[in-house]
């Protein structure tokens, strides 16, 4: 009897150190499912978008969520999900901030029998089978499309060689990986083309802002582009550029990945010449995911959303409000 008011007491601490986190409330929603939801962050005008669709979606969907922000740090976010399985949440989801280090707290849940949702980003985990599904874009196929772009811009101008920084997203990140592969394996049967040097900036408008400044003491007016991760860092290097006494958008080609309101906005002053769409709008695939395996119903193994490129190539005054 000891043993379980022990047991009692515990639970109830732990119930009530989960401040941090937007709790599912006492009484169980109308679906009487509980999603608990490890976010990355708050680095990008992105991942603000995809916490605010995600929470929106859970009110819509009638789902109690839990969400804790991990500020970047994977110990966070492997505590977060050892308090979920403490909670027994009916599922988990998480966005991985990194690729590897997941197996053990993965194993727990497994143990414990509460499904696993990847939300954005993936993970390596080898042969093991440790998560249901993952419910994010095809970043191979972003880095794909940004060098399409590159090529025909390419011909269009006529020029003879494209010197290219690259300004990397979180080093070992899903993102970070997979758009660098999508460029690099469409750009290598192109002769003109050449990669000065990748360097990581952390999908931060700070660190794309440093990363520009190295580039530009290092190669001047030899860049013809800069390929940058995402929106935050290609806002964070513009204005560098400029303070360099060149013209973004002419003296040097722009291409970024994200497609918030913000570069489409730089994008229609000519500053940016291309931004290749990654939505942030997961949520609604997350709720009917997380519903259905309650139920025990199968789900896909890999839901890819819908994505387009936004580019000077088209008239960009038409483009609709991003909303993120
Ligand atoms: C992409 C997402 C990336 C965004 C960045 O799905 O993981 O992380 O491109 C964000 O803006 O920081």
């Amino acid at each position: 009897m000891i043993k379980r008011n022990v047991f009692l007491l515990i639970l109830a601490i732990f119930i009530l150190s989960l401040s941090g986190c937007k709790k599912a409330g006492e009484e169980r929603t109308d679906t009487g499912l509980v999603l608990g939801f490890s976010q990355i962050g708050s680095e990008s005008a992105w991942r603000i978008g995809n916490t605010k669709d995600i929470e929106e979606q859970a009110e819509a969907y009638g789902i109690g969520l839990m969400l804790e922000n991990a500020n970047q740090k994977q110990d966070n976010q492997i505590a977060a999900i050892r308090r979920f399985i403490a909670y027994r949440v009916d599922v988990i989801a998480f966005s991985p901030v990194v690729e590897e280090g997941w197996d053990n707290v993965l194993k727990e849940a497994k143990e414990a029998g509460i499904p696993i949702i990847l939300v954005d980003r993936d993970i390596n985990a080898g042969e093991q089978d440790l998560t249901t599904c993952l419910i994010g874009a095809d970043f191979y196929k972003e880095g794909v499309m940004a060098a399409e772009y590159l090529i025909r811009k390419a011909d269009a101008l006529g020029l003879e060689q494209v010197r290219i920084a690259e300004i990397t997203g979180t080093e070992n990140s899903t993102p970070m990986r997979q758009r660098h592969a999508g460029f690099m394996d469409t750009i290598e049967k192109d002769p003109r083309m050449q990669v000065l040097e990748s360097i990581d900036g952390d999908f931060l408008k700070s660190r794309g802002a440093e990363c520009m400044r190295y580039f530009l003491d290092k190669y001047g007016d030899e860049i013809d582009v800069v390929f940058s991760h995402n929106d935050e860092m290609t806002i964070g290097a513009i204005p560098e550029i400029e303070k360099a006494g060149l013209a973004p958008g002419k003296d040097m080609l722009i291409i970024s990945i994200d497609g918030g309101q913000e570069a489409i906005n730089v994008l229609k002053e000519g500053k940016i010449n291309c931004v290749v769409e990654c939505t942030p709008k997961l949520g609604k695939a997350l709720m009917e995911t997380a519903i259905r395996l309650k139920n025990n119903e199968s789900v896909e193994k890999i839901i890819h959303p819908e994505e387009q490129v936004f580019s000077d190539e088209t008239d960009v005054s038409l483009i609709a409000p991003r909303g993120y």
